[in-house]
């Protein structure tokens, strides 16, 4: 058993129900879940569209990264996901990446881990640390990077 850190996001349709829906799904997957609150992120990267719900789960998964992710993606498509018709970046009914699968850093052409976005979005890393105070990796201390990201707008709005 491996603890995962998975990143999850909503900006199309019901997204709070979408992501009430992702953790009712991944409390069958999961063991020992644990949640974050639920923030309003303003859209990063493709820039026109709209506000984000982003949260972070955790929890203890017995299987290989590969697996999890065959099963997460299983819940975007259960979640209206459709990959084919989707602008890169774009909008999206749910979205749920692996952050960190244990202690594992990995690179293959389907997953890489950690994910390499982390260090980059508050939308990521306030919901993480929210979760973990002082998590780190590789004697890396996450939190250092909050004072860089300061321009992201990232508000708390509820919980689950
Ligand atoms: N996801 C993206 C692109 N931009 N911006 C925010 N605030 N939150 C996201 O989850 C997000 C994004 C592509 O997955
Ligand atoms: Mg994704
Ligand atoms: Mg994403």
């Amino acid at each position: 058993m491996e603890r995962v850190i998975l990143g999850l996001g909503s900006n199309k349709g019901d997204k709070k129900g979408y992501l009430n829906s992702a953790f009712v799904a991944l409390k069958d997957l999961l063991q020992n879940v644990r949640v974050s609150s639920i923030y309003q992120t303003s859209p990063q990267d493709y820039l026109n569209q709209d506000d984000f719900f982003n949260m972070v789960i955790s929890g203890c998964y017995e299987g290989e990264p590969e697996s999890l992710l065959d099963e997460i993606q299983k819940i975007e498509a259960d979640n209206g996901r459709n990959r084919k018709n989707e602008i890169p970046k774009g909008p999206r009914t749910l979205d749920i990446d692996i952050l960190f699968f244990g202690e594992r850093f990995i690179n293959t052409a389907n997953l890489i881990i950690p994910h390499p976005q982390v260090t980059k979005r508050a939308f990521v890393l306030i919901p993480l640390l929210e979760l973990f105070p002082d998590f780190a990796t590789k004697g890396f201390f996450y939190k250092t990077l909050l004072p860089l990201l300061k321009d992201q707008k990232v508000s708390k709005i509820s919980s689950l």
